[in-house]
């Protein structure tokens, strides 16, 4: 059962909708929305490590553009359901928040009802959970098959990471990987690092070790869970980034989207079983 006391005390709204904020011991605090049990802010070392677009639609219904949304139980348009599933347009429950030793944890769950089946029908319960620690934020995804028949799915962690300047950017980590160039959609392998000079979209095949983000001055370490294979790395550039309404004009330079994914194949749950994957982003 929550802690109501302990759920209230950390309760907020934004832009009316209900959200809870993490402290952790040092100053460092997540903004996690009901909604789509979507990470709206992550504040390190008294700096955002987030973006969220100031153009976001937030009313309960539309994805928020921003943040971390997870895209459940379908990646982008590979399938028949809505793009990048429904789990970003549903109100999620908080339930479990805990504070251990330097962690702060918050549990958030999502099972099927009438509106979910309506989309897919399927008995699922899901589970996000998200962990601050000084410099650290990890969100793992927990997917159980609560069904009497088994089902697939694919699902993303669709991390927007702020960026200083996005044509100063360069992503470590991926060289020598599998890629899937989706703007030109050309199959290669990864050569060194990734910079950005317009819109990009590439599916990597995910890297062993954690890739770096180096922005300016400022370094992210970002790590997936085995369980996620692949890396989605986004940003729309200018042209599509003008044709988003929920985006500001130059918006794109300002964000790199890194996906911890599973997508290239489905996960195929039988009844009772359960998966899991995640993602944690790291100050260095
Ligand atoms: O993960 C990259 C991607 O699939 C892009 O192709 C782009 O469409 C992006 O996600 C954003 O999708 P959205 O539905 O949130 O506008």
């Amino acid at each position: 059962m929550p802690d109501p006391a302990l759920l209230a005390g950390q309760a907020e709204t934004f832009h009316g909708q209900p959200c809870i904020r993490l402290s952790a011991g040092n100053g460092d605090t997540a903004l996690v929305a009901l909604h789509g049990a979507q990470v709206l802010s992550w504040v390190s070392g008294g700096r955002e490590r987030l973006y969220l677009s100031p153009d976001a639609v937030v009313d309960g219904q539309a994805a928020i553009r921003g943040g971390i949304p997870l895209c459940f139980p379908q990646f982008n348009q590979r399938g028949p359901l809505p793009k990048h599933g429904f789990a970003r347009n549903l109100t999620w429950r908080a339930e479990g928040m805990q504070a251990e030793a330097d962690t702060v944890r918050l549990a958030l769950h999502l099972a099927d009802d009438e509106r979910s089946r309506a989309w897919w029908p399927r008995a699922f319960a899901a589970r996000v959970d998200v962990a601050l620690a000084a410099g650290e934020l990890r969100v793992d995804c927990t997917v159980r098959n609560t069904d009497a028949v088994a089902w697939d799915f694919t699902l993303a962690l669709h991390s927007y990471l702020c960026v200083d300047d996005i044509a100063q950017v360069r992503l470590q980590g991926l060289d020598g990987c599998a890629r899937w160039d989706a703007v030109a959609d050309v199959h290669g392998t990864q050569q060194g690092p990734i910079t950005f000079a317009g819109e990009y979209d590439s599916v990597f095949a995910a890297a062993p070790a954690p890739m770096q983000l180096h922005d300016g001055a400022h370094r992210l370490e970002i790590a997936q869970s085995p369980s996620m294979g692949q890396t989605v790395v986004w940003n729309p550039g200018a042209a599509l980034c003008a044709r988003l309404s929920d985006m500001p004009a130059g918006g794109h330079a300002h964000m790199l989207c890194v996906e911890a994914a599973q997508i290239d194949t489905q996960v195929v749950l039988a009844p009772g079983a359960t998966w899991s994957g995640g993602q944690c982003l790291r100050v260095l």
